[in-house]
């Protein structure tokens, strides 16, 4: 955003001199972010705040929320309506300084949390200047009103069209794509997710999902209805579905504190991982704040003056670090701040202080209140922190360890590595391939000057189950560190990743296109996922997809990635071609994955992205975790990346 605006060189006066909802269409990523899938989801984000808002004043508890069978979406909520009489200073309804004024939405209700900064809170007038055509329907007083608009202007003022009993607010937009030049496709799974999470941080409200573009077999369109009864309770059932919990309740409070209202659950379950998402004003802060700084202190705080009286530490010869509290937590923390300052590359990073302490309050009264109530759960959660201080040290010899190796063997790269000539690391790309064979083949067929090739062996460490001393003691997985040039911090409170020295700006997974092989490339993204985030965040890792089938007929050959293509290749060869289906990327040689799979200007790679930390955790959890059948069940699904798309 700031590059953009040096860039444009603007002044407060240019912009002052633009029409706001112009200014919003010539530069929409200062109002939600990008235009690409993330900003067009974004859209439907911003409408169903509103009514958000709306259930969190206390006058609505139903939303809708559709995907139109024409590619639109509609929400609907059950609210007081938005109102039409006349706004006496603009001399229009108040419906449409709402819809076509910058900025009107958030002043309108004052006893509402408005979020000033981040992307939410925009108001609904960016929506409408980005959609080619709006709609609001409001049903008010026993009326229905109605006024539509085009790329954000009314097309005539709000008219009555009819009556009703009925009360609340319908809004229906689509997307513009003059300005959303990449897709105005909305994705079922992006959405589902969000509003999933909506319920759960929202207790109470009950939002339908549908989408409307398709039907199942029985003729129905796909749809869900999330509601929670009990908030945050309920999403760490959810997240820790897949886990196996250690203590016999999810922890949780829900209580305003000097006039920050904070609601916070947490349990500890047998895994290594911390797991720790933290919101604002519904927002998803992933580089966390002021909040979660006091959703630490408050714990370290109770947890440790609990176990220094216990007796418990008095044998241990290690001093227990901050850390060490929170391996196997899961924890969701929800504050709401009137006016938040957001900071941070990417904005989500909670700055008011004066969070700190209400939190760090707050959660020490709950964790005390249950230590001392469930006195074994108590022991039980102080001796799994004793097994965590272990363990660190034993890990962080073996980081330095992998570091050591790294800076002493000079060049230090893995045997099995075949790098790549070329030099700089912003046109490199490594192909991590499943197994030997295939390895061999990537290797001959690729092009050498930039693609590097690190064949993995059969199915790697799954993170998900092991201690990190193993992670790091693992050699494929410090093959891969070690190939990446990525290492990662061995201070005490930074594990934070230097991608400084990243070798290659595109790490691409490939393995066989079968169950097995969506099971290995899963168990290398949890990997990254848990050791790497920041490289997935950067957009540096990459699925290849290797063809299914090969179409052939005397000396025509085509590939296919899926049954219809496979069909289609068929027919176009007259019906009687030969069908060869890869079983795995070994049965094609080298210039058949060159040309399919490795070549630039014909393979498809997905790139890995993280819409929602929390339904990746979720999704991870599931694959990686002890419970088999749902995972099978997934896996064969074969919707390893439903929540991760490309
Ligand atoms: C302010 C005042 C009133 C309604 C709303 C806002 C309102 C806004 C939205 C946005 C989506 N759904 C909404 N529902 C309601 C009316 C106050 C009154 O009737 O006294």
């Amino acid at each position: 955003m700031s590059e953009e605006i040096k860039k444009n060189n603007y002044s407060a006066d240019s912009i002052q001199a633009l029409e706001g909802m112009e200014h919003v269409r010539m530069r929409p990523s200062m109002y939600i972010g990008d235009v690409g899938v993330r900003g067009l989801h974004h859209l439907v984000y911003e409408v169903v705040d509103n009514s958000i808002d709306e259930a969190m004043g206390g006058h609505c508890d139903t939303i809708g929320v559709a995907i139109n069978e024409d590619g639109s979406v509609t929400v609907e909520d059950n609210g007081r309506g938005i109102p039409v009489d006349l706004h006496k200073k603009e001399g229009v309804s108040a419906l449409e300084v709402v819809m076509t004024k910058i900025g009107a939405g958030g002043k309108f209700d004052k006893d509402s949390y408005k979020v000033s900064g981040g992307l939410h809170g925009v108001g609904v007038s960016v929506v409408n200047a980005l959609s080619v055509h709006m709609k609001s329907t409001v049903f008010r007083d026993g009326k229905i009103y109605e006024q539509e608009y085009e790329r954000g202007k009314s097309l005539y003022p709000v008219k009555q069209i009819g009556e009703t009993d009925k009360r609340g607010t319908r809004q229906t937009f689509f997307p513009d794509d003059t300005i959303f030049t990449q897709t105005t496709e909305f994705s079922y799974d992006t959405l589902s997710a969000r509003m999933r999470e909506l319920s759960f941080l929202n207790k109470g409200i009950t939002i339908t999902f549908t989408d409307k573009r398709e039907v199942d077999e029985k003729g129905e369109f796909k749809s869900e209805v999330f509601h929670s009864q009990e908030g945050l309770k309920e999403y760490i059932r959810y997240l820790d579905g897949n886990r196996e919990p250690i203590i016999s309740h999810v922890i949780s409070m829900d209580h305003e504190k000097g006039e920050i209202p904070v609601e916070v659950a947490l349990i500890y379950n047998t895994s290594y991982t911390e797991n720790i998402f933290s919101y604002v004003n519904n927002i998803n802060t992933h580089e966390g704040g002021t909040h979660l700084q006091g959703f630490r202190s408050g714990l370290t705080r109770t947890l440790k003056k609990y176990a220094d009286a216990s007796g418990m530490l008095d044998k241990l010869k290690f001093e227990i670090s901050g850390d060490d509290f929170r391996e196997g937590l899961t924890a969701i923390i929800s504050v709401k701040v009137a006016e938040p300052q957001f900071e941070g590359q990417t904005k989500t990073k909670l700055g008011n202080r004066e969070v700190v302490s209400p939190v760090s309050q707050a959660v020490g009264e709950m964790l005390e209140n249950y230590l001392e109530e469930n006195p074994n759960d108590a022991r039980i959660i102080i001796q799994k922190v004793i097994l965590a201080a272990q363990a660190r040290h034993a890990a962080k010899k073996a980081r330095e360890m992998v570091q050591r190796k790294t800076v002493m063997g000079g060049g230090g790269l893995p045997g099995k590595l075949s790098d790549c000539s070329e030099q700089d690391p912003a046109r490199c790309e490594v192909y991590l391939v499943e197994g030997d064979s295939a390895g061999g083949t990537a290797k001959q067929g690729r092009d050498r000057a930039f693609q590097a090739i690190l064949p993995l062996r059969g199915k790697i460490l799954n993170v998900e189950k092991a201690m990190h001393h193993k992670v790091f003691e693992n050699e494929e997985i410090r093959n891969i560190f070690t190939a990446l040039g990525v290492t990662v911090g061995t201070e005490e409170d930074s594990k934070a990743l230097n991608l400084s020295k990243l070798r290659y700006h595109k790490v691409i997974i490939m393995c066989d296109a079968d169950v097995d092989g969506s099971h290995i490339s899963t168990l290398i993204l949890t990997f990254f996922f848990r050791f790497m985030k920041e490289l997935i965040e950067e957009g540096h890792v990459y699925i290849a997809a290797p063809p299914l089938y090969l179409v052939k007929k005397g000396n025509k050959k085509e590939y296919a990635w899926n049954d219809v293509q496979r069909d289609q290749a068929n027919e176009r060869m007259g019906g009687s071609a030969a069908i060869q289906r890869y079983k795995g990327l070994g049965e094609m040689n080298a210039e058949q994955l060159w040309e399919t799979t490795m070549d630039p200007n014909f393979r498809t790679l997905r790139q890995v992205n993280i819409d929602s930390l929390a339904e990746a955790d979720q999704v991870f959890s599931m694959l990686m975790g002890d419970e088999v059948p749902p995972r099978r069940e997934f896996i064969e699904k074969n919707a390893v990346y439903a929540n991760i798309d490309a």
